[in-house]
């Protein structure tokens, strides 16, 4: 079992073991919270995301990689692709979005990490519907606490208050 907490703010600033990357399948970098978090992480995180690039290919949809946090004043980051609305079907995104939750907690764990921070994944530019986003990556991290101990606190780090009022409410 573990903890949700929820905050309205910059993922940059969490002092988390992990925060999470809303990436791209290139880990390349972009817009939105990946772009803060590489102007405020600095060179290193993208040097690693390039040695990733080179040994493992691109990042598929609903994968997850762990970096260094560089400047950051998390220990790690983790990267992870959500999907884009409208490419698949909606329950095939609902999966693709669940699993980036899942497989970076799962990442987490496996690196003993206890405190791991979310934005609201694909909810920017990938324009995955706002509530429905909050439901699943709610459902999603309460399946999975609910199944190990490792990972003690999953953070929710809402930066717009539209999402914010929606996990407020469904979290209850
Ligand atoms: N801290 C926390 N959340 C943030 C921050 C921040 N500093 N900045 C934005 N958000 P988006 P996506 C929220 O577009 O939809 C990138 O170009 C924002 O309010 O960052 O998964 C990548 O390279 C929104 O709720 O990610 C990909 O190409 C949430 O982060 C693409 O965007 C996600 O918005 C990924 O799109």
């Amino acid at each position: 079992m573990g903890t949700i907490r929820l905050i309205k703010g910059d993922i940059t600033k969490e002092r988390a073991d992990a925060i999470v990357n809303a990436a791209n399948s290139s880990l390349m970098g972009g817009g939105g919270v990946d772009g803060a978090i590489h102007r405020a992480g600095g060179p290193a995180i993208l040097e690693e995301c390039r040695t990733i690039r080179r040994e493992c290919g691109e990042c598929p949809s609903g994968q997850a990689v762990i970096t260094t946090a560089g400047n950051l004043p998390a220990l790690k980051v983790i990267h992870t692709v959500g999907p884009v609305w409208g490419r698949q079907t909606p329950d095939e995104s609902d999966e693709l979005l669940a699993a980036c939750y899942r497989n970076s907690l799962a990442l987490a764990a496996s690196y003993g990490l206890k405190s791991v921070a979310f934005p609201n994944i694909s909810t920017g530019v990938y324009h995955f519907p706002k509530e429905r986003a909050a439901a699943v990556a709610i459902g999603a991290v309460r399946a999975f606490l609910a199944g190990q101990d490792e990972v003690e606190e999953v953070r929710f780090v809402c930066f717009d208050d539209e999402n914010y009022q929606l996990y407020k409410m469904l979290l209850g």
